[in-house]
């Protein structure tokens, strides 16, 4: 039998709504991944579509847990990083990817910061140029197009774009210093929704969509996230990789309107497991 992986979650805590670690750590348990959490702050809910959310950065624990971490002699085969609850995070979370990371070992960041054109409520445009800096340290990102502009300071262009500038922007975005890059949220056609990808190293470029469902559903950003790096640490291609993405998000939304339930609580993507497990096989 193959060594299990070990993989580290960094991304806060919402206790309720489905998005950021309440999302990573099933999905990447279910996936057969060892996963341990750091969580960055803790919210009573996420920030979207609530108002009098609870917050509590959690800066300040990061160095001493890093501390205990090499007392112990921890590497993880990959660091997996997400919503970050401070500006002075995002050099903690590059310093922990420095001494934590396995070789061969994966960093996924996933710039959690933005969506439909806006920065979360949280955050400021400086977060922006952090998150920047912390691609550079990653081996792939995945940002929205929103999460896109904001990374290399460019206008959002809202739905407004074709197949050039899309693959411009990938390009763009690996010279960040990232050698994959996976870009979500692309459409061509009102019907369709995907991801494309691109690799630095071999120029390849990749494309894939499934069924477009209408409206706004939260936290599938993190549930994209999880898969793509369940399908990488499974040994899968990018081009692979978000097939399996796509589709397992696309499950859960499905689900979700089946269910009716309400958009701002996640996605039900515990229903969609088996499909994802089915997928990485
Ligand atoms: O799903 C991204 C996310 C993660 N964490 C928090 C959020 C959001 C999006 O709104 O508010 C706290």
């Amino acid at each position: 039998m193959e060594r299990q992986k070990k993989v580290m979650a960094i991304h806060d805590i919402s206790c309720v709504g489905r998005c950021s670690l309440t999302v990573a750590l099933p999905i990447l348990s279910a996936a057969g991944f060892d996963c341990g959490v750091l969580p960055t702050a803790v919210l009573s809910t996420h920030t979207g579509g609530f108002t009098g959310f609870t917050y509590r950065d959690l800066t300040e624990d990061i160095t001493p847990i890093a501390s205990h971490w090499q007392s112990l002699g921890l590497k993880f085969d990959s660091l997996y990083s997400g919503f970050l609850g401070s500006f002075d995070q995002i050099d903690l979370v590059a310093k922990l990817f420095e001494d934590f990371k396995a070789e061969d070992g994966i960093v996924l960041v996933d710039p959690v910061m933005a969506d439909n054109g806006k920065l979360y409520s949280i955050y400021t445009p400086d977060m922006a140029k952090g998150m920047s800096k912390l691609c550079a340290k990653a081996d792939i990102i995945a940002p929205n197009l929103t999460e896109a502009a904001f990374l290399l300071d460019e206008p959002y262009v809202g739905e407004s774009y074709d197949k050039p500038y899309i693959e411009g922007l990938l390009k763009r975005l690996s010279t960040l210093g990232c050698k994959k890059v996976v870009l979500t949220g692309v459409s061509f056609d009102p019907g369709l929704l995907g991801a494309a990808c691109y690799d630095s190293a071999t120029g390849d470029i990749d494309f894939y969509f499934n069924k477009k469902i209408d409206g706004y559903f939260h936290g599938t950003g993190d549930v994209f996230s999880s898969a793509i790096l369940s399908a990488a640490l499974h040994g899968k291609s990018m081009p692979e990789a978000i097939r399996v993405a796509v589709d397992y998000t696309l499950k859960c939304i499905e689900l979700t309107v089946e269910l009716d339930l309400e958009r701002r609580y996640g996605v039900c993507f515990e229903l969609a497991l088996p499909l994802l497990i089915s997928l990485l096989q």
